[in-house]
């Protein structure tokens, strides 16, 4: 019944061998990713039960607390990633300040930083709507075996080794990419294997959806405004149809499945968006890229800007390239 399917570490090997990109530490890397999806993965399908066995700040049947689901992923992720000691530091968009591991240990020779977002979108966990995992993954640029600092961490989009994203929706999928195109796995809940299902995935050039929360429509900057009336004209194959989730993991991967745009732009209210540069923006811009899609703020590409705080949020347009470039266009000429 499983036929020929290859199961994602199967792929992970293969790879690992045809791009020489790691002496397996990117490999080890992205296993602990999966180990630690599947946890999450496994807590978020009982989230509708909460309400029957107990809310964040309960304690349940063992005398042990509950915890939010969101900052439960956050635990295991860093956890997971912590115990098998595999990278030298961890920034979440759920932490204050980036976590630096073993930076007493000389023998720490781990060269990779990971960013995380651990639940994307966990405000929709109430009503039983997909939510999501980010990640992004850098090559340190301070010397190994020596503590990570913030420059670790403030590395412009463009350096990143690998960046992917879960997806707790009716199938559970981990979709990745190492720079040589994207692929996507989904899990089989019955035995715990992701497979792969969705080689080399990629964005049409252009699509018929667009995805922004038209419910700020009023504040939004007045290129966005046009671009959503041209969204919305009848000429071609317009008018578009308008599909938004609210959960960017499940609004990116529709899009980059069906075809479409994905807009968060900068509001009144919110100068530079609700988005987070390092922790949303740049994995997804990624992997847009990889998938011949492409990601920007309106007027620069997401991957050139130079982070200069952790937790910086950016104006974030994304997903097929013909679409991405027209609200470009509208941008410049607002
Ligand atoms: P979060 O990191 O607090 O979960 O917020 C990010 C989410 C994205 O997944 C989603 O696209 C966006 O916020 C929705 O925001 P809004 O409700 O303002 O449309
Ligand atoms: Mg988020």
């Amino acid at each position: 019944m499983l036929g020929k399917a290859k199961t994602l570490g199967e792929f992970i090997i293969e790879n690992q061998s045809a791009f020489k990109y790691t002496s397996g530490e990117l490999s080890r890397l992205i296993n602990s990713i999966r180990l630690a999806a599947k946890v999450v993965n496994h807590d978020v399908n009982k989230a509708g039960l909460v309400d029957i066995i107990g809310a964040h700040g309960d304690k349940n049947i063992q005398g042990e607390d509950q915890q939010k689901l969101d900052v439960y992923a956050n635990d295991i992720f860093i956890q997971t990633l912590k115990n098998r000691n595999i990278v030298c530091g961890i920034a979440s968009e759920e932490e204050d300040d980036f976590i630096s591991i073993n930076s007493q240990d000389e023998n720490n020779q781990n060269k990779y930083v990971v960013l995380i977002d651990p639940l994307d979108g966990s405000s929709n966990i109430d009503v039983n709507v997909s939510v999501g995992t980010i990640f992004s993954i850098y090559r340190r640029v301070t010397p190994v075996g020596t503590p990570v600092t913030i420059e670790d961490f403030l590395q412009k989009g463009e350096a990143q080794v690998a960046a992917g994203y879960v997806i707790y929706g009716t199938s559970t999928m981990i979709v990745y990419t190492t720079g040589h195109g994207v692929n996507g796995f989904t899990l089989n809940p019955a035995i715990g294997t992701f497979y792969l299902s969705h080689p080399d995935m990629q964005f049409s050039e252009d699509g018929q959806i667009y995805s922004v929360n038209e419910g700020n429509y009023v504040h939004f900057p007045q290129g966005i405004k046009n671009y959503i009336k041209y969204c919305q004209m009848e000429e071609g194959n317009r008018p578009y149809t308008s599909r938004y989730i609210g959960s960017l993991v499940s609004d990116f991967h529709r899009n980059m499945i069906k075809g479409g745009i994905y807009i968060y732009p900068q509001t009144a209210k919110d100068p530079n968006g609700k988005l987070r540069l390092l922790y949303e923006c740049n994995p997804m811009a990624f992997i847009a890229e990889q998938a011949n899609g492409k990601a920007s703020d309106g007027f620069n590409r997401i991957m050139d800007i130079e982070p200069t705080e952790l937790h910086q949020r950016v104006p974030f347009i994304c997903g097929s390239k013909n679409m991405v470039e027209k609200a470009e266009e509208f941008m410049r000429q607002q």
